[in-house]
């Protein structure tokens, strides 16, 4: 079969809730991709980032191969001998007192918003049914129900009401709004630290430090959402790290697995994890020993193969030249570490056209809106890699 035959095969009998780049890949190495005609792709995207060890790290490809001969789900109804070693290990690499493991990104903030509505009603004292959550214009937080009930975006929202209720919602890296639209029921703020699906939009600095200040005064627990920015992506381990904070729950996912299986989880610093009970949340493949063993082997690469250094100079250094291509169609260059958006003029005609040329040109990047082009490559990316990317990017806008 030929790359049409899949994407004809895919129209037939797949939902069409993609509109992909028309390469169909079969096999990735570190920061490259082959597709299935045989050619190389350096993959800028890295599966919306749930790639950063590189693709199919043979660490943790090895962890994930010994623990599938062993034993691969347990349920949470009996016990397996690597949780405990994984709730430890993932404490002390971020800082954490506790862990709630789940497997994607959305139930990951969908525990969180059930865990503050709880520690609400039992410890703050807000009335039944009365607790808020405060979130921001712009946000991306996942697909459920509940999540796009509090997005902006008219695509994730229209034809899927009755929403839930019970969020507010404020501008982005706004901190006066967030003290202004706090009430006695407000019980946590959700935020990105780098809002990823928006456009790579860093908030003015100090925002979070003031963030971080509002809801300790007012008793509003603070939820970071790490999904996309955490585990190195910016140069830190958590983006919070960048402004010195810490936040009360942390939210990772995608990268916890290096890309081979979902896992997700929710970082408790205080006692709000506290407020469940037996019986109150759980997964019947949260917290699973394949999915613990993976997550061990992803996280150990990270640290041990300076992962997290490397997407902090590679990403000035990528930042850096792309900030000097000489183009009229060209609006901004921002980013940090290692998610870099280009934001297009409006006449230059689309982002898309230029990611199908980048393509052609075996680069794999993806558009967000329509006008900005986002890179977010392995952070085992290496200087030629980086110069392999940027020599296509320029060629694209000369
Ligand atoms: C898709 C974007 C990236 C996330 C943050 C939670 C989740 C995500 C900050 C939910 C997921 C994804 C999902 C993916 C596209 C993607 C994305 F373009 F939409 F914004 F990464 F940039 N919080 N982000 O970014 O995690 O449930 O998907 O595991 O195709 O929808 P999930």
């Amino acid at each position: 079969m030929q790359t049409a035959d899949y994407i004809d095969l895919e129209n037939v009998y797949g939902a069409h809730n993609y509109k992909p780049l028309d390469v169909v890949l079969c096999r990735g190495e570190g920061a490259w991709v082959w597709d299935v005609e045989g050619k190389r792709y350096l993959d800028c995207l890295s599966s919306y980032s749930a790639v950063n060890q590189g693709h199919c790290h043979p660490q943790i490809r090895q962890a994930m191969v010994d623990q599938a001969e062993r034993l691969t789900l347990t349920s949470r109804a009996f016990r397996n001998d690597q949780l405990a070693l994984f709730y430890r290990e993932l404490c002390e690499l971020t800082n954490s007192h506790k862990v709630l493991p789940m497997n994607s990104g959305a139930e990951a903030v969908e525990t969180a918003i059930k865990i503050v509505r709880k520690w609400g009603y039992k410890v703050k004292g807000v009335p039944e049914d009365q607790a808020e959550i405060i979130v921001c214009q712009n946000n991306f937080h996942g697909r459920t129900i509940s999540i796009v009930s509090f997005s902006t975006d008219p695509s994730s929202r229209e034809g899927f009401g009755p929403f839930t209720p019970g969020f507010k919602i404020i501008p982005y890296g706004d901190a006066a709004a967030l003290q202004g639209a706090i009430t006695e029921n407000t019980v946590a703020f959700l935020v990105e630290p780098i809002q990823g699906e928006a456009g790579v939009i860093i908030p003015p600095s100090g925002f979070l430090k003031q963030v971080r200040e509002i809801c300790t005064n007012n008793s509003v627990v603070l939820i970071l959402d790490e999904i996309q920015t955490g585990l190195g992506r910016t140069g830190k381990m958590l983006a919070e790290a960048h402004d010195g904070i810490e936040a009360d729950l942390t939210l990772i996912g995608k990268a916890l697995s290096g890309g081979f299986y979902p896992v997700s989880a929710v970082l408790s610093n205080t006692e709000v994890m506290d407020v469940l009970q037996p019986g109150e949340h759980g997964s019947t493949f949260g917290g699973n020993p394949l999915a613990c063993a993976v997550a061990r082997a992803a996280l150990r690469v990270l640290v041990e193969e300076n992962m997290i250094e490397n997407a902090a100079t590679m990403g000035a250094y990528i930042l850096e030249k792309l900030q000097q291509i000489n183009t009229p169609f060209i609006k901004d260059v921002r980013g940090r570490g290692l998610l870099i958006a280009l934001e297009l003029t409006n006449d230059a005609g689309g982002a898309r056209q230029y990611c199908e040329q980048l393509k052609d040109l075996g680069v794999l990047c993806k558009e967000t809106h329509e006008t900005i082009i986002r890179f977010a490559p392995p952070l085992v990316i290496g200087q030629e890699e980086a110069d392999f990317m940027l020599g296509r990017v320029r060629q694209v806008f000369a």
